[in-house]
């Protein structure tokens, strides 16, 4: 047994990652963050690398991609679209309704001008060789635990023990590595810095380690400068520099790191060229004023004040107390793990408070997490389903917060997606599409199959509302209310009328990058009036209207709102008894399609309720039978929240456990890898976070529902969770509710106003 050189961690299975070996690859290693600054902990024992971002540093630069000959076509496209002559129509569109230019250059734009977010790099600490004799590697553990937001390992490197531990400060914003011998006795530890690409590293006069560099504009030039200085300070010894690394022989030798870029998502001027030095230095020299005991001491008290908000238990197994990649792979095989899940969810809330906080960026593709120059899909924010995904937790998870970042992007929309909406559409109000970036990028994608998605705007602000729904928080509501006006009035100048039924419908567009057979014989994705388009303008118009009256607002604009949503056309329910994905019933061309848009009123929304619209709810559960489980991680997340609202537990659970299981592959799959990695990060795969938010909030939506006017406790218990308790999940309303259930009944509740209504 390993001697602790501190109290050793708790490893509660709800709330612990551990392994009994170091990372031998990026997804076997362990997150930490404080919403800016984030780093990946490998647990290496000789050498160790931690992988380093920050949430801002992104290739590219501002592009006008509005493409002014898509207005022109619009009518033309309309009128094939209603005539039936669908490839005419999408051959029109294919031409004229992209976005001008490169677009995001397929995902691959790290030297484009849609950019990339990348890695910021690495750092490494190497530990002094032992004799050779002596190198053999003893006993080893290294763990996460989630209640402080530490990462540690102990290890035996020869006859010598040593500790590590790895953390991101919010308060001081620095990222710390702290390591150890056990017998008190000096060690050497060399610290370097290095990234793959557009680096250069230097000790500085005063003795500390720097890196710099600047990233490709994507237009020729230099675009995006970043800082990175390391310290290093040696208990019992010394620290000096051999080349452009940092030697620290101690008994305990803390490595302090502070890292900026100089973007700032300023509204107006440029967003480059603001301060990095200035804050990298006062950081870094704040950090190492402080003892290692108050310096960790003032993360952990506040990551424990936000984290500490949610506790779940749905119980444990036998093997819930196993190393993490055992448990995963155990569950898989279908033994019990109820922990597994509450874990799950207690991740999703670590991952959202780790990635997301107030000041900084929202949660992208990978949160803050990426290892590479080209970071999947460009590692930017998919705005047809993937960040609206991310953000469905926070507030039913007590961590209200980490929402606000959404609301900064969405603002920061609002001028580049005016122009969108006035230059492709003739409209007024504001759109995006299917992506953006730090750069405001708001035009449809470079292949209308998947890029033409007007109303993801719209989409976004059923986030921003039930964030009011959640907080009851006027002064945030006023704050959005010209977001979700502004959409509105996008909508407005954006429906036509249906020639045939006098009815307003959207389009051209497509249901979200899913294609089907035209009755010709062609595969095609542009229509008018898909479901997923009529249920998001009919939420988004319910939204305004409810705003307004909150907020005591009348007038033109409201009274339009209110005659255009009598006048939508609503989602039919087809032959078959499925909710149809389009206006008409066409042949699929691929039934189990990762999409599910076509149920966003069932969730997100509130539209298809039993109450609202009992024909609709039916008819979905058909559609999501018929549409499968198995699929990419973040549509089986998907699935679960789906199946939570039709109120079918097991159906939720079977979810769960299709999530829950190890996936072999990291290349991209379309189709059908969906699950998880050994470090519980989300498989799409590659990996991709929406599906660890997206789950954590469907297993809490099995738990506790409010979308449809009240409250409901456990409304989809699955019997594989018989017992459990929950405290600090929210409800819309601003209520927190504590509860316990056992033999699948509910045992006690406490409902708690945080609003005082
Ligand atoms: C959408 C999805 C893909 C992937 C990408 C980031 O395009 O259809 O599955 O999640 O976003």
């Amino acid at each position: 047994m390993l001697p602790h050189l501190m109290a050793p961690p708790p490893f509660d299975p709800s709330t612990t990652l551990w392994y009994a070996q170091p990372a031998s690859q990026w997804i076997e290693a362990l997150p930490v963050g404080n919403g800016r600054l984030g780093g990946m902990v490998f647990g290496g024992t000789r050498s160790e690398r931690v992988q380093i971002n920050e949430i801002s540093l992104w290739s590219g630069s501002p592009m006008d991609a509005d493409n002014p000959e898509a207005l022109q076509a619009l009518p033309e496209i309309r009128r094939l679209l209603f005539q039936g002559r669908y490839r005419e129509a999408q051959e029109l569109a294919n031409r004229s309704l992209v976005c001008k230019g490169p677009g995001s250059s397929y995902g691959n734009a790290a030297n484009a001008p849609y950019g990339s977010s990348q890695t910021l790099g690495d750092l490494h600490l190497e530990l002094s060789a032992e004799s050779p004799a002596d190198a053999s590697q003893g006993a080893y553990q290294r763990w996460l635990d989630l209640e402080t937001g530490v990462a540690g390992s102990e290890f035996q490197v020869g006859s010598r023990a040593y500790r590590r531990e790895v953390f991101a400060s919010a308060p001081n914003q620095v990222l710390v590595v702290r390591t150890a011998s056990a017998d008190g006795r000096p060690f050497q530890l060399r610290v370097r810095l290095d990234r793959p690409e557009r680096f250069h590293t230097r000790v500085t006069a005063d003795g500390a380690l720097e890196m710099t560099g600047a990233l490709p504009n994507g237009a020729g030039g230099a675009g995006m400068r970043y800082l990175v200085r390391v310290w290093a300070i040696a208990d019992g010894g010394t620290v000096h520099a051999e080349g452009d690394s940092l030697t620290a022989s101690g008994h305990t030798v803390t490595v302090l790191l502070a890292a900026h870029t100089d973007f700032a998502l300023v509204k107006t001027g440029s967003r480059l060229g603001h301060p990095m030095r200035e804050p990298v230095e006062s950081e870094l020299e704040a950090a190492a004023k402080l003892p290692y005991p108050t310096l960790k001491r003032r993360a952990t008290l506040a990551h424990r004040r936000l984290f500490q908000r949610l506790r779940i238990d749905l119980g444990r197994s036998e093997i819930s107390g196993l190393p993490t990649d055992e448990r995963l792979r155990r569950f898989a095989r279908g033994e019990a793990d109820p922990a597994l899940a509450a874990l799950f969810v207690q991740y999703g809330r670590y991952l959202m408070l780790s990635s997301s906080r107030p000041g900084s960026l929202p949660a992208n593709l990978q949160g803050l997490w990426a290892d590479t120059i080209q970071t999947p899909w460009n590692g930017d924010y998919h705005t047809d389903i993937n960040v609206q995904m991310n953000y469905w937790l926070p507030d039913l998870a007590g961590l209200p917060e980490c929402f606000l970042p959404l609301v900064d992007l969405v603002e920061s929309l609002v001028e580049p997606g005016s122009r969108t909406a006035r230059v492709h559409y003739g409209a007024g109000g504001w759109t995006v599409h299917t992506i953006t970036n730090v750069w405001g990028f708001t035009s449809p994608g470079e292949h209308p199959g998947w890029g033409m998605t007007p109303t993801s705007g719209p989409w976004l602000t059923l986030n921003l509302w039930d964030h009011y729904a959640f907080t009851r928080d006027r002064g945030y509501l006023k704050r959005i209310w010209p977001l979700l006006a502004g959409a509105s009035e996008f909508c407005l100048g954006w429906l036509v009328e249906d020639p045939k039924t006098g009815l307003l419908v959207s389009g051209p567009a497509t249901s979200p990058e899913n294609s089907f057979r035209a009755p010709d014989g062609s595969v095609v994705s542009m229509s008018m009036g898909p479901t997923i388009d009529q249920m998001l303008i009919w939420e988004t118009f319910e939204n305004t209207l409810l705003a307004a009256r909150e907020l005591g607002i009348r007038g033109e604009l409201v009274d339009r709102v209110r005659s255009a949503q009598e006048r939508l056309a609503m989602p039919k329910v087809g032959r078959d008894g499925r909710l149809m994905e389009w206006a008409e019933e066409f042949e699929e061309v691929e039934p189990h399609h990762r999409h599910v848009s076509h149920l966003v009123g069932l969730h997100p929304g509130r539209l298809v309720s039993p109450r609202r619209k009992p024909d609709l709810f039916a008819a979905a559960r058909k559609s999501l039978e018929a549409r499968g489980d198995v699929s990419t991680g973040w549509s089986m997340a998907w699935k679960i929240n789906f199946w939570a609202r039709l109120h079918d537990g097991e159906r939720a659970y079977r979810l769960v456990r299709s999530l829950l299981k190890p996936t072999g592959m990291t290349g991209y799959n379309m189709v059908d890898g969906g699950g998880l990695y050994p470090n519980l990060f989300d498989a799409h795969p590659p990996f991709q976070i929406d599906g660890n938010f997206g789950g954590a909030a469907g297993i809490l939506e099995m738990l506790v529902q409010s979308h449809d006017g009240w409250i409901e406790l456990l409304p989809a218990l699955p019997s594989s969770w018989p017992r459990g308790s929950v405290r600090g999940v929210r409800a819309r309303g601003a209520f927190e509710i504590e509860m316990s259930w056992s033999g699948g009944r509910l045992e006690s509740a406490a409902i708690r106003s945080l609003a005082g209504r």
